[in-house]
């Protein structure tokens, strides 16, 4: 039994990569950070009873920026692949932590592969890191592919280019196996409710359902190539089994606008928006007169990824790989599931409980 070990093993990716690897027969392993309150809720369904005489989804304390606790799990599991997908993942809350996150996002994948040198596991441990089309900020060319120079525009994404280019010199310099997934943003119901997409079809489920009464937005314009999560993670996996590493872009090859985002979750939702104003005063209305979708500067980033659209021809060529989800429907599962949710709270709300909240990132 192929034993995976999987950083970042409570996030979305985490959570889909560990559901699909157990479904192949691996015994998974995950890292999990201490925490005052559950962080679990995402793989919550997996759980084995650790009593039991062979669980197969076992969890470790650890954290990416503390090499002594990598070493010690590194060196208990013996994994034959690790998936590095820990990592401060906010761009915009990196420019607000910037030393946090380089020390999780850079020296995190350093302290991974060293834990595999030390420990004399080069030639069995095969890693994959999760790099980030953030990598390409200011375009230098459009569709962004393999070959595209970087240019990254934020504290997250220039830890995240020392990364992609310390899995390239391992590789190298030790002719370990370590590959990076250049992926574009991947969204679904489990994404966490502070990036754009979740923030979007939460929000507006619950204006639907009368519990909020106003989203705000930072930069409406930025563009996207948005893909599904359940498709790229089966990519991450792919990208393990070759014969040799190689670095791959995984992309849909469309693009939308945040304003586009809204307004198709909008549309499903009969939310009957209209748009006026632009810049800042920009809002979207809707038939009574409310302003639903308003402009807040306070979410607009130091300096901006405007556009990004990736190339996925390579990973389509020599891996066989086509995404699986249209934007639609993707857009349609992400609202589907926060209606639900949003329907549940408002029956909550309406037996006198308080229904939960997330404060706005
Ligand atoms: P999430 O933010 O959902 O998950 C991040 C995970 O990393 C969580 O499990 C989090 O733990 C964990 N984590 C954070 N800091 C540390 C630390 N110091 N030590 C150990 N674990 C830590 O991200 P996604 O699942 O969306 O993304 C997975 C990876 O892919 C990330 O590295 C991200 O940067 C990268 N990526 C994501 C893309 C996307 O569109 N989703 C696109 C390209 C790259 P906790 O639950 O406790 O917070
Ligand atoms: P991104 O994702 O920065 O691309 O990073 P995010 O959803 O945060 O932003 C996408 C675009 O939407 C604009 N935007 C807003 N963003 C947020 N979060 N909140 C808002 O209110 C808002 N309004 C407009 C942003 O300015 C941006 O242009 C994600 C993360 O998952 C990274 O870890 C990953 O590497 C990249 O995707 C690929």
């Amino acid at each position: 039994m192929k034993k995976a070990l999987i950083t970042g093993v409570t996030g979305q990716d985490g959570a889909y990569l560990a559901e699909f690897l157990l479904k192949k027969g691996y015994e998974v392993h995950g890292i999990k950070r201490r925490s005052s309150l559950f962080n679990t809720a995402r793989i919550d369904h997996l759980y084995e009873d650790p009593h039991l005489p062979s669980p197969h989804f076992i969890l470790h304390y650890g954290d990416l920026t503390d090499s002594s606790s990598l070493i010690h799990i590194v060196q208990k599991v013996q994994p034959d692949e690790i998936y590095n997908l820990g990592a401060q993942s906010h761009v915009q809350v990196s420019f607000e932590q910037p030393e946090y996150t380089a020390d999780a996002d850079a020296l995190g994948p350093l302290r991974l592969l060293e834990a595999i040198r030390i420990l004399g596991l080069e030639k069995k441990t095969r890693f994959y890191q999760a790099s980030t089309s953030e990598l390409y900020g200011l375009v230098q060319e459009i569709p962004q592919r393999e070959t595209t120079p970087f240019y990254p525009r934020s504290p997250y994404a220039v830890a995240k280019m020392y990364a992609y280019w310390i899995v390239v010199n391992y590789r190298e310099a030790y002719g370990m196996y370590a590959c990076n997934g250049i992926l574009f943003n991947h969204e679904s119901p489990l994404r966490g409710e502070t990036f754009v997409t979740r923030k979007i079809t939460r929000g507006l489920a619950r204006i639907k359902v009368g519990l909020q009464k106003q989203l705000f937005l930072g930069n409406l314009d930025a563009k996207r190539d948005w893909g599904h999560a359940r498709d790229y993670i089966e990519m991450q996996w792919l990208m393990l089994q070759q014969e040799k590493p190689q670095d791959f872009v995984i992309a849909t090859g469309e693009q939308f606008s945040v304003r586009e985002f809204v307004q198709r979750c909008a549309t499903l939702l009969e939310l009957e928006l209209t748009w006026q104003g632009t810049g800042l005063e920009e809002k979207a209305i809707d038939k009574d007169g409310n302003v639903v979708v308003a402009v807040d500067p306070r979410y607009f980033r130091p300096t901006e990824v405007e556009t990004l659209l990736g190339d996925p021809s390579k990973a389509k060529r020599e891996l066989g790989w086509v995404p699986r989800t249209s934007f639609d429907g993707l857009v349609k599962e992400m609202v589907e599931a926060d209606l639900n949710t949003a329907k549940r709270d408002a029956l909550a709300v309406a037996h006198g409980f308080d229904a939960f909240t997330v404060r706005e990132t």
